[in-house]
C-alpha cells in the first residue's frame, strides 16, 4: 500500500486528494489534510474518485470508423486517418470548414488549458464553440466591458466578508463556480459564525438558501430587474460610497440616470419580491462593513444574463466593495503574466464578426453553441463539414440535442478527444481517449484565476500510463500536427513552438521578468519531464511570484500565496485605463430590460435547472456510487401547482416547450416556489450506439430537448437555460 496526491478534477473547488494505491490500482481517496488550500476537505464525488477513474466503460484506446462501424485501432492509424481526411477538406473549403467544440472538462485538465488555443491557431478556423455560451459568457462580457479584460472576474472574498449576497448560485451542491473555494459550505458557515450575514436569491429553497439569513424566492429570469432596483435604491437613498475606487471609475452619473425607472415598486411584480424587501437588500449591502455580491448560473443563463452580471459588479463598485478585502477581489494566479504597469489598454470588443447563418456576434473569438447545428446544416460557403470535439457533449448539454445529433451525423469528418463513447462522440469517425485522471499530471491553470486565495499546486501523475495509453497532452499535440500538415513530426515540436512564441514576446516587455533575455538561451533553461511541464515552468517564471516548477515539486501539498489583494488600477485594460461603469453595449441592451417593466408578467409555469452534489453535467451518471438516492432526474413541482395540474408524486408528467416535449416522473416538493418547475440537465442517456452501461440503464430525460436554441442573451450569445416557459400535464 502506498499513497499519492492528486488534485480533484471533478468540480471547480480543486480539492487536494490523497489516493491510496495497491500497486497501480487506486483503492481509495481521502482529503489531503496538508493541502494548503483544501486542508482535508472532500465531498462524495471526490471520495468516488477511484470508481470514476476505474470506470470499465472508459475507452482504452482509439476508435476509428471503418465501413460505418467504430472499431479499435492503433494511435498511428487514428492520427493517419485524421491527417488524411482533414487536409483535403481544408484545402478545398477553407479553414472555416472545421468547427471546434470545447467542453467543460478542458478547464479540469492541463491539456485543455495548454493546447486548444494552439489547435484553433493552427486551423485558423473562426468556427469555435465552447460550453461558455451555455454558462458564464455573460460574466466574460461584463468583465471585458467594465475592466477591459474578459478574464478579470472578481470573486467574493468568502473568508473575510461581512455580508454575502448570492444571486442564482447553489454552492452547497455545485461546490462553487467562478469562485474556487474548497469547502464552500464550511466557508459559508464560518461567515455566519463570525457574525456575517448571507442572503440567497433563488426560486428554489436550496441547501444554500437554507443556510442563509434571508432567502428571496425570486421569479426566474427577473434578477436583472431586482439588481437594477438595488442600484436605483443605492442612488435614491444616497447609499453609494465608492471609497478609494472612485478615482478609477467613470460613468457613475450615467448609471444613475440609466436605472431611474427601475424603482423597487416598478420591479416588484416582475420579481415577485415586495418593494420593502428590495430596499432592505440594498440597505443591508450598503450598511455592511464589507460585502460582496456573487451571481452564477441562475443569473447568467437567462434572458438578461449580461445585464445581470454587469449589475452584480455595479453593486460591488457602488458600495466600494470591489477590489477591497472582504469585498470582491481579483485573484492573481501563479501562471498569470506578471502585471504590467497601470495605464490604458486595448479594451474589449464584441461582435468583431458575425456567424454566417443567424449573424450572431462573435464574443471572445467564439460563436454561440446554439448556432452549431445550423452552421453544419446550412449549405454555402463557410459551412462546417468537419467537427473536432474536445471534452464536450453538446447533444445533451446544448439546446435541441435532436437537431445537433442529426447534424453531427451528416459531417464529412468528426474527431472526438473524449474518454467515453457517449451521445455526442458516437458520431465521431475517430475517438481519441485520454487516460483516466490518476494517470495524468495536474495543475489548475483556469481555476487558480478564480480562487478565493492565491496558491499554486502541482500533482504529477499518481500512477504511470497503462500500456497502450497516450497522455492527453500528447494526444492534443499530435492532433495539432495532424490537422496542420505536420503529421508525423514529434509532439514536442508543438510545445517548442509555443515556448518560442511566448518568449519572443516576453523578452520585449519591460515589465516581464525575462525582459532583454535571449529567448533561445532562456528556453534551454526550462525544466520539465516533457513539453507541457516545460511550458508550465515557463509560465511560472513569467508569472508574478518568482516561482519555478521545481518549487512546486518540492511542495507537494502546494504553496500558499496569501489572501487576495487589491489589483486596481494595474489590472485594468480598458481604453480609458479606468473602470468603464456604463459601457455602450450595455447601454444599448438596457431598453430591452426597460421594456420588461411594461410587459405583463406571464402567468404560466417556467422551468429552472438544478445540480446535485453527486453529479457533474452529463458525464458522471456512469458511476454507480454517485447515482441513486436523491440524485435522480425528476420534475420538481410545488404542491399547489401539483394540485392544480392534478400531478401526483411519482406519477408521470408531459412537459412541453417550444423545442419539444418529454415525459418525466413528478416529485412534489415545496423547495421550488410556485409557478416554477425544476429539471436537472445532463440526462437522456437512451440513444443507441453509446458505451455507458450504468447511465443507459437509468437514462433520465434531456431537459435541453425542451429548447430550440432561439432564446439567448443577445450580448453574450448565451443560451437561456433557466426560466423558460413550459406547460405540464399529467400522463397516465
Ligand atoms: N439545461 C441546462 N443545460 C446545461 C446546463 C444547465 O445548468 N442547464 N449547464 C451548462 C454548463 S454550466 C456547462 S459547463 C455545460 C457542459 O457541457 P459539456 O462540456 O458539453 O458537457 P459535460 O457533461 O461537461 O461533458 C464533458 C465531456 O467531456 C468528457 N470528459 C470527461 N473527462 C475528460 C477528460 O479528462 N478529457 C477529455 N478530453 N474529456 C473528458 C466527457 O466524457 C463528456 O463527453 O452544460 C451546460 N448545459
Ligand atoms: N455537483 C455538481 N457540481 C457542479 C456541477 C454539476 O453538474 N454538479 N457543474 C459544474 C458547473 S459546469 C458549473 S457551471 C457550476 C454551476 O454552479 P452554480 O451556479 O452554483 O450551480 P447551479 O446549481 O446551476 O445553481 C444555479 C441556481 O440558480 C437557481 N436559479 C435558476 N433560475 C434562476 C433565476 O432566474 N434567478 C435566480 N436568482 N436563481 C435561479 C437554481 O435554482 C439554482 O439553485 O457547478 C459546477 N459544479
Ligand atoms: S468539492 Fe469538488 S474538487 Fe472537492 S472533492 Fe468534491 S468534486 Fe472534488
Ligand atoms: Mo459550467
Amino acid at each position: 500500500m502506498s499513497t499519492a496526491l492528486r488534485i480533484c478534477p471533478l468540480c471547480e473547488a480543486t480539492c487536494g486528494l490523497t489516493l491510496t494505491l495497491d500497486g497501480t490500482r487506486i483503492t481509495g481517496a481521502r482529503g489531503d489534510r496538508d493541502d494548503v488550500f483544501s486542508q482535508g476537505f472532500i465531498c462524495p464525488k471526490g471520495a468516488a474518485f477511484p470508481e470514476v477513474d476505474a470506470d470499465p466503460d472508459r475507452l482504452r484506446g482509439p476508435l476509428v470508423r471503418k465501413d460505418g462501424e467504430l472499431r479499435e485501432a492503433s494511435w498511428e492509424e487514428a492520427f493517419d486517418t485524421i491527417a488524411a481526411a482533414i487536409r483535403p477538406l481544408i484545402e478545398e473549403y477553407g479553414p472555416d470548414a472545421v468547427g471546434i467544440v470545447l467542453g467543460n472538462p478542458n478547464v479540469h485538465t492541463m491539456a485543455g488549458a495548454l493546447y486548444p488555443p494552439l489547435l484553433i491557431g493552427a486551423l485558423r478556423t473562426r468556427n469555435v464553440f465552447t460550453a461558455s455560451t451555455l454558462d458564464q459568457m455573460p460574466k466574460h462580457v461584463s468583465s471585458g466591458l467594465l475592466f477591459g479584460d474578459p478574464f478579470a472576474v472578481p470573486v467574493p472574498d468568502l473568508d473575510r466578508t461581512d455580508h454575502l449576497l448570492i444571486v442564482g448560485a447553489n454552492p452547497l451542491d455545485s461546490n462553487g463556480s467562478l469562485c474556487t473555494a474548497p469547502d464552500f459550505p464550511g466557508r459559508l458557515k464560518a461567515l455566519r459564525r463570525r457574525g456575517g450575514t448571507l442572503t440567497v436569491v433563488d426560486p428554489r429553497r436550496t441547501r444554500t438558501a437554507r443556510l442563509a439569513d434571508r432567502h428571496v424566492a425570486i421569479r426566474p429570469g427577473a434578477d436583472a430587474l431586482l439588481l437594477a432596483a438595488l442600484v436605483h435604491t443605492l442612488f435614491e437613498e444616497g447609499l453609494t460610497d465608492l471609497g478609494p475606487l472612485a478615482a478609477h471609475v467613470e460613468g457613475v452619473e450615467e448609471v444613475r440616470a440609466a436605472v431611474r425607472e427601475f424603482t423597487p415598486e416598478a420591479v416588484a411584480d416582475a420579481c415577485d419580491v415586495d418593494a420593502d424587501t428590495l430596499r432592505a437588500l440594498a440597505g443591508e449591502l450598503a450598511a455592511a462593513p464589507t460585502a460582496a455580491v456573487y451571481g452564477r448560473m441562475g443569473s447568467s443563463t437567462v434572458e438578461y444574463g449580461t445585464l445581470a452580471n454587469w449589475l452584480v459588479d455595479v453593486l460591488n463598485i457602488l458600495t466600494g466593495n470591489l477590489d477591497r478585502p472582504g469585498g470582491a477581489l481579483f485573484p492573481l494566479s501563479a501562471t498569470a503574466p506578471a502585471p504590467r504597469p497601470a495605464g490604458p489598454g486595448r479594451g474589449f470588443a464584441l461582435g468583431r464578426r458575425h456567424s454566417r447563418v443567424s449573424h450572431h456576434p462573435e464574443v471572445k473569438g467564439e460563436l454561440p453553441m446554439v448556432a452549431l447545428a445550423e452552421e453544419i446544416e446550412t449549405p454555402g460557403e463557410g459551412r462546417i463539414r468537419a467537427v473536432i470535439t474536445v471534452a464536450a457533449n453538446p447533444v445533451l448539454s446544448a439546446p435541441d440535442g435532436h437537431r445537433l445529433d442529426a447534424a453531427l451525423g451528416t459531417l464529412d469528418l468528426m474527431v472526438a478527444v473524449d474518454p467515453y463513447l457517449n451521445e455526442t462522440t458516437r458520431h465521431a469517425d475517430v475517438v481519441l481517449p485520454p487516460p483516466p485522471p490518476s494517470q495524468s499530471a495536474h495543475f489548475d491553470f483556469a481555476f487558480n484565476g478564480f480562487a478565493v486565495r492565491n496558491q499554486a499546486r502541482f500533482t504529477p501523475a499518481a500512477v504511470p500510463l497503462d500500456e497502450g495509453r497516450m497522455d492527453e497532452c500528447e494526444i492534443h499535440a499530435r492532433l495539432i500536427l495532424a490537422v496542420s500538415g505536420m503529421h508525423g513530426a514529434p509532439p514536442s515540436a508543438v510545445d517548442d513552438l509555443a515556448v518560442d512564441t511566448t518568449l519572443a514576446k516576453a523578452v520585449t516587455q519591460e515589465h516581464s521578468p525575462v525582459y532583454g533575455a535571449d529567448p533561445k538561451e532562456y528556453a534551454a533553461l526550462l525544466d520539465g519531464a516533457n513539453g507541457p511541464e516545460r511550458r508550465l515552468d515557463l509560465m511560472l517564471r513569467l508569472g508574478p511570484y518568482d516561482l519555478v516548477l521545481e518549487d512546486l515539486r518540492q511542495a507537494p501539498h502546494g504553496i500558499d500565496l496569501g489572501p487576495l489583494k487589491p489589483r486596481v488600477p494595474a489590472l485594468l485594460k480598458t481604453r480609458s485605463g479606468r473602470i468603464e461603469l456604463f459601457p455602450a453595449p450595455v447601454a444599448a441592451d438596457l431598453p430591452r430590460l426597460r421594456a420588461a417593466l411594461e410587459t405583463a408578467v406571464p402567468d404560466g409555469l417556467v422551468l429552472v435547472g438544478r445540480r446535485h452534489l453527486r453529479s457533474n453535467n452529463s458525464w458522471l451518471h456512469n458511476t454507480p456510487a454517485l447515482g441513486g438516492g436523491s440524485n435522480r432526474c425528476t420534475l420538481q413541482v410545488h404542491p399547489e401547482d401539483a394540485a392544480r395540474l392534478r400531478l401526483t408524486e411519482g406519477g408521470l408528467a408531459r412537459v412541453t416547450a417550444e423545442g419539444g416535449e418529454l415525459a418525466v416522473e413528478v416529485e412534489i416538493t415545496d423547495t421550488v416556489r410556485n409557478g416554477v418547475v425544476s429539471l436537472p440537465h445532463g440526462w437522456g442517456h437512451d440513444r443507441p450506439g453509446t458505451r455507458l452501461t450504468v447511465a443507459s440503464a437509468r437514462p433520465g430525460v434531456n431537459v435541453n430537448q425542451l429548447l430550440d436554441g432561439s432564446r439567448i442573451d443577445p450580448l453574450s450569445g448565451t443560451a437561456v437555460l433557466n426560466g423558460f416557459p413550459v406547460t405540464v400535464t399529467p400522463l397516465p
